[in-house]
């Protein structure tokens, strides 16, 4: 991709997840084992939806590739679905968790949470976790059984625990791994949808899809790009550290030259949709 090429000496990312799973599994545990590294037996089940935010340094072919995880804790329970659109909005991946000993969590990963996944978001990658390991006898399936499952979806597995820590930390590692290497690239129907205060982070991408949507415009995209260059270094924009003003500042200034060679509406449409992706547009 054209837009590609500029993105390429980006080597900072950040990236939306979420944790999904039955009641109890141990998501907020998880998530508590990673960001603090220490468990709390008496912690408290999770009420609504919670953010938490780390940043994990990733080898890629030899390369450090720093990548922010903005990791999504939400209601465990089945049924809130009306959250869900919300809060899956701009996911790039997820840590599928079940309990090792109940393995009816394991069966609903299938029955419920992957389709849920799918709808609202599309395919994105995800690693299946069973957690509880530390509970030993009370296993209810093995780490075989579990790697014939997760295999089905071409998805990492691991057995973990929250208690002890196994495996918790390389399962946000493996998830970010992979996430990086997925070829998804956001020009999905579902990333016109992200909500930037959810996923601000998400600024790569975006720069990405505003240098790919404005190449479009032209008959020879390959002449766009000094275009590019120039506007995005007149409204200060660094490709490594771009914000919101800057972003919009560029945004406004594509459309200024779109209305060399565009029809008003087209450029007008285009305007907002670019800065509908970085959050500066609201529908009245
Ligand atoms: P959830 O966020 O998926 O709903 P929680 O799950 O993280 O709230 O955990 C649910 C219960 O399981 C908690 O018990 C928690 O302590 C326990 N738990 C989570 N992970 C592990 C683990 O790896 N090993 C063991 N032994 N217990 C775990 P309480 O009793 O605090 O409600
Ligand atoms: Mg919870």
């Amino acid at each position: 991709m054209i837009g590609g090429l500029i993105m390429e000496t980006i080597k900072e990312y950040q990236k939306k997840v979420l944790i999904l799973g039955d009641g109890a599994v141990g998501k907020t545990s998880l998530i508590r084992r990673f960001v603090v590294d220490k468990f709390d037996d008496k912690y408290i089940l999770t009420i609504g939806s919670k953010v938490t935010a780390k940043a994990l340094k990733i080898e890629m072919h030899g390369e450090p590739i720093y990548l922010k995880l903005q990791i999504w804790d939400i209601l465990g329970q089945k049924g809130y679905k009306k959250l869900y659109s919300s809060t899956f909005r701009g996911s790039k991946g997820v840590l599928l968790v079940a309990d090792i000993t109940r393995k009816e969590t394991l069966q609903n990963l299938e029955d419920y949470w992957i389709p849920t996944i799918q709808k609202f978001v599309g395919n994105i990658p995800f690693v299946i976790l069973a957690n509880k390991s530390d509970l030993g006898k009370a296993a209810k399936f093995k780490e075989k059984e579990l790697k014939e499952f997760a295999g089905k979806y071409n998805a990492p597995s691991y057995i973990t625990s929250a208690k002890t820590g196994e495996n918790a930390d390389l399962a946000f590692q493996v998830l970010g791994k992979i996430m990086i290497k997925s070829k998804q690239t956001d020009i999905s129907p579902q990333s016109d949808k992200i909500i930037p205060e959810v996923d601000n982070g998400g600024f790569a991408d975006i720069i990405d899809r505003i240098i790919n949507d404005f190449c479009k415009e032209y008959n020879r995209p390959l002449d766009a790009m000094p275009i590019l260059r120039k506007q995005f270094e007149l409204a200060k924009l660094d490709l490594k550290k771009p914000t919101q003003e800057t972003l919009t500042e560029a945004i406004e200034r594509l459309a200024e030259i779109e209305r060399g060679f565009k029809d008003l509406e087209t450029v007008e449409a285009n305007r907002k949709k670019r800065l509908k992706w970085i959050g500066e547009y609201k529908e009245e």
